[in-house]
């Protein structure tokens, strides 16, 4: 356990280990700090006005989620891809400094080592990952046929900055370009929550901790109010992409992200308490076992809890007022896959390219091409414009940048639908799987503070089946939950 929790294994060298420490902090900070300065002379008039204005990643994001003129999301798009290119020689300094500790450890590299944590031989790890991947895989392809088709595009890719997000992981921000022409009103929970003065970034914060509380466990303290970073500050740059902490393994959690009142924050605010929830879990464990089963778990229980966000729990909680009816399940099924589904090949590419580009299979003259070829083969899409190895792209992501494993989101994603099938169960939800909330039901709120509280004191599979009764990762709830627009959209496509 001591060598496979590592996911930076510093060389033993003090010179190449300080190296590599001052690599990671730039690398990080030069993310962090990133920003997009617009050429006033090519800039349309709104910029023009403001020469000066460059602009920062809640800016960009915002662009791509909301601008429908394809010149600004070209150019936003390609603004944003301009931080990386400083990377490029410290990531690849990085990549081998990296290796030499993992080496000196007994890995063959950095890849082999994020793979060696999962309760079972690297090799079968990554063959567990392409198996999910063949199950969801159709899912998938139905999605981006369709998705393609309303766009109105000819060939079998997608522009990449087309789909409503920076790295067109996940698509939702496009609903109402692809919705069902039918389609009765659907809501649109950025509009609600922008509608509401009542409700800050804060008070979205509460209404997390609420559903959590509403399951049994305790609220957050005090200091978390306090001490918490939840907007982002004026006077400096901070590394804005969401975290969650655990300062001193009692009841200092905190919280570290820049939220403005959209539907992704209030998603990424329920992800970001699911991994405070857990870490006061398993505070009781020793050492060694204060950490999820697996890396993917920890990941997966705010999005679980935020599959019970439903249109009927925001009828109780007052944020809608009323439930859409059974007719415009393919709608809301169909927004939830455009985050849901089209995320789960950008989660497994990720670290396909890195596995590859640490065991050296991916050489440096080969990173952007390399990235661009997953790209095409797992999501189907492509860069807006031909990019060159000067570009270093995968850097324009924070967790490349932050060095943060992938394969965990890829898991999650899967791991979450079957964490809410079996709560659901436990909660004896009536109805189907996406309209059911397990929200103040107590006996749920039990069984998944079963699985937290065992930390990372037994291999994962038993943490899996303390919550669902499964010792496998499974997709066929991910499956059975859109099964019905799976049907509606192979209808469409043919
Ligand atoms: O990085 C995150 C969290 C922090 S652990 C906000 N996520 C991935 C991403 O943003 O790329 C959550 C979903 C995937
Ligand atoms: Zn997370």
């Amino acid at each position: 356990m001591l060598k496979t929790s590592l996911v930076l294994a510093p060389p033993s060298d003090p010179k190449e280990s300080e190296e590599l420490s001052k690599i990671m902090a730039r690398l990080e900070s030069t993310y962090g700090k990133g920003k997009w300065c617009p050429d006033p002379e090519k800039s349309r008039d709104s910029v023009r006005d403001k020469p000066e204005a460059c602009k920062n990643i809640d800016e960009i994001t915002r662009i791509l989620a909301e601008s429908r003129n394809e010149p600004d999301l070209r150019a936003a798009w390609e603004g944003w891809h301009t931080i990386a290119p400083p990377m490029r020689k410290d990531y690849t300094r990085f990549v081998e400094l990296s290796n030499t500790g993992a080496k000196e450890l007994g890995f063959a590299d950095t890849g082999a080592m994020w793979r060696s944590k999962y309760d079972m031989p690297p090799n079968a790890f990554a063959a567990e990952a392409d198996r999910l991947w063949n199950q969801v895989k159709p899912l998938y392809q139905s999605l981006h046929k369709y998705v393609r088709r309303r766009l109105g595009i000819a060939t079998d890719t997608i522009p990449a900055h087309l789909l409503g997000n920076i790295w067109a992981q996940e698509w939702g921000n496009i609903y109402d370009l692809v919705a069902p022409a039918d389609a009765g009103g659907s809501y649109d929970l950025t509009k609600i929550l922008e509608a509401r003065s009542d409700i800050d970034v804060v008070g979205m914060m509460r209404i997390g901790e609420q559903f959590f509380t509403s399951l049994g466990f305790a609220p957050l303290p005090q200091t978390f109010w306090e001490r918490s970073l939840f907007t982002k500050p004026r006077d400096r740059d901070v590394v804005c992409h969401a975290s969650a902490w655990d300062l001193d393994d009692e009841e200092d959690l905190r919280v570290k992200m820049c939220i403005s009142k959209t539907a992704d924050y209030f998603q990424t605010i329920h992800h970001e308490l699911g991994h405070n929830f857990y870490q006061r879990a398993y505070k009781m464990q020793p050492f060694l076992y204060k950490d999820s089963a697996n890396d993917a778990l920890h990941e997966a229980i705010g999005d679980t809890i935020a599959l019970s966000v439903t249109p009927g729990y925001l009828v109780k909680i007052g944020l809608l007022d009323e439930e859409p009816p059974e007719s415009d399940d393919i709608p809301l099924l169909l927004r939830e896959a455009l985050d849901k589904v089209a995320f789960l090949p950008f989660g497994i590419m990720i670290d396909q390219w890195r596995w590859r580009v640490f065991s050296g299979e991916i050489t440096p003259d080969d990173y952007t091409r390399s990235w661009w070829d997953l790209r095409l083969e797992y999501q189907g899409i492509a860069p807006p414009e031909e990019r060159s190895e000067a570009d270093f792209d995968p850097g324009a992501k924070y967790h490349i940048a932050a060095n943060v494993p992938y394969m965990r989101y890829f898991l999650a994603r899967i791991l979450q639908f079957q964490f809410h099938r079996a709560l659901c169960e436990i909660a004896e939800c009536k109805g189907p799987l996406h309209r059911s909330s397990i929200y103040g039901n107590r006996a749920a709120g039990k069984r998944l503070e079963r699985m937290l509280a065992l930390g990372r004191s037994r291999p994962w599979p038993d943490a899996l089946e303390a919550l669902c009764g499964q010792r496998k990762m499974d997709a066929t709830a991910m499956l059975d939950y859109f099964a019905p627009l799976k049907s509606w959209l192979d209808e469409q496509n043919s």
